[in-house]
């Protein structure tokens, strides 16, 4: 059965997603639709990146003080259109915005979207893959715009998040809560077809990720755990470290291969007290989506990413992500 869904589209897809909720109103479906096309355009961009003479920095720096380079301008540009005059989403938050988003007026729809538009783009102009996250809420308010306070629910909330990787080939992986499937762009057709129905995370893990050069800043918990790894024992160990620096190409690699990667808090800076990485648009995405796929994710204080209450847009948040046992063994070491 698995086997004949392959090479079905993603539209089908999203549509059987909305068929296992009988009262669905074809918002979210529409949603994640236009979602679709938004990848497309960004991949498109991507591919043409080396050619197009995009490369390079704009100039600017974001929120997080980091510099922005012209293809996060375009995906975070390409994202806001999209979403903006689709009609199915009221607010959004962006890591390139500081600010919440608001959609055009006479378009606020049923959702809001937190994303991160371009991620892992230090690695833009070297050719390693990058990706695009999104989380998608309903909303709190009634109707009308939507306010920060409908973007800052918990990740257990989320009705849809995923990832669309941007490498050798480009992949949509994204869940409704129903399991968990990964598409493959044919850039010969435009169209992104299943490839990977109802992925589950392997039990067998054969890596660990994590920037390794951070470890003198350390907590002893995660100086331990990572030394853990390193022995064999238990039938376990040495695991194999892979680091490539962009999380949802670490991130994805860990879900098809099996894997744990790591960003925790360390004492570098005042800003690493929380890790790097933020909750709304990095961490809670993908925690819903390794959690559908059997695995788990936790912070470094043994706490559920997805029960976490964001507080403001742009909050970091240490992040343990991967194979349920390798998470579980992690938390051994962190509470
Ligand atoms: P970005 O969203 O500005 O691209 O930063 C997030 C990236 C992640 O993709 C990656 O996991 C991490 O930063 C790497 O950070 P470091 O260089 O500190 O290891
Ligand atoms: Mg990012």
């Amino acid at each position: 059965m698995l086997e004949k869904r392959k090479g079905i589209t993603v539209s089908r897809q999203i549509m059987d997603d909305q068929l296992l909720h009988p009262d669905a109103t074809g918002e979210l479906t529409g949603l994640l639709n236009d979602l679709v096309v938004a990848g497309k355009i960004i991949s498109a961009e991507v591919n043409m990146a080396g050619l197009a003479d995009i490369l390079g920095q704009s100039g600017k720096t974001n929120i997080q003080g980091e510099t922005v380079q012209k293809l996060d301008v375009f995906a975070n540009q390409t994202i806001k259109r999209r979403m903006e005059q689709c009609g199915y989403v009221c607010v959004m938050a962006s890591e390139e915005d500081d600010e919440v988003i608001p959609v055009l007026d006479g378009y606020e729809g049923e959702y809001t979207i937190a994303f991160d538009p371009l991620d892992g783009s230090s690695n833009i102009d070297v050719n390693v893959s990058i990706g695009t996250i999104f989380s998608i809420h309903r909303r709190l308010s009634e109707k009308g715009m939507g306010t920060e306070a409908d973007l800052l629910q918990k990740g257990s909330k989320q009705v849809a998040a995923g990832y669309i990787i941007y490498g050798s080939s480009t992949v949509m992986v994204y869940t409704t809560g129903s399991g968990v499937h990964g598409f493959t762009l044919d850039p010969s057709v435009g169209e992104f077809f299943l490839s990977h129905p109802y992925i589950t995370i392997p039990d067998v893990c054969p890596y660990y990720s994590v920037n390794e050069a951070y470890s003198t800043y350390w907590l002893d918990s995660t100086r331990d755990f990572i030394a853990q790894l390193k022995k064999e024992e238990d039938g376990m160990g040495p695991y194999s470290l892979r680091y490539i620096g962009s999380l949802v190409a670490d991130f994805h690699r860990n879900l098809v291969k099996g894997g744990i990667f790591l960003y925790p808090r360390d004492k570098k800076s005042p800003e690493k007290s929380e890790g790097k990485l933020r909750l709304l648009y990095e961490a809670a995405p993908l925690a819903m989506v390794v959690e559908q796929a059997g695995g788990r994710a936790i912070t470094d204080d043994g706490r559920r990413i997805l029960d976490i209450e964001p507080t403001n847009l742009h909050q970091r948040v240490p992040l343990i992500i991967g194979s349920k046992k390798e998470v579980d063994l992690a938390e051994k070491f962190f509470t």
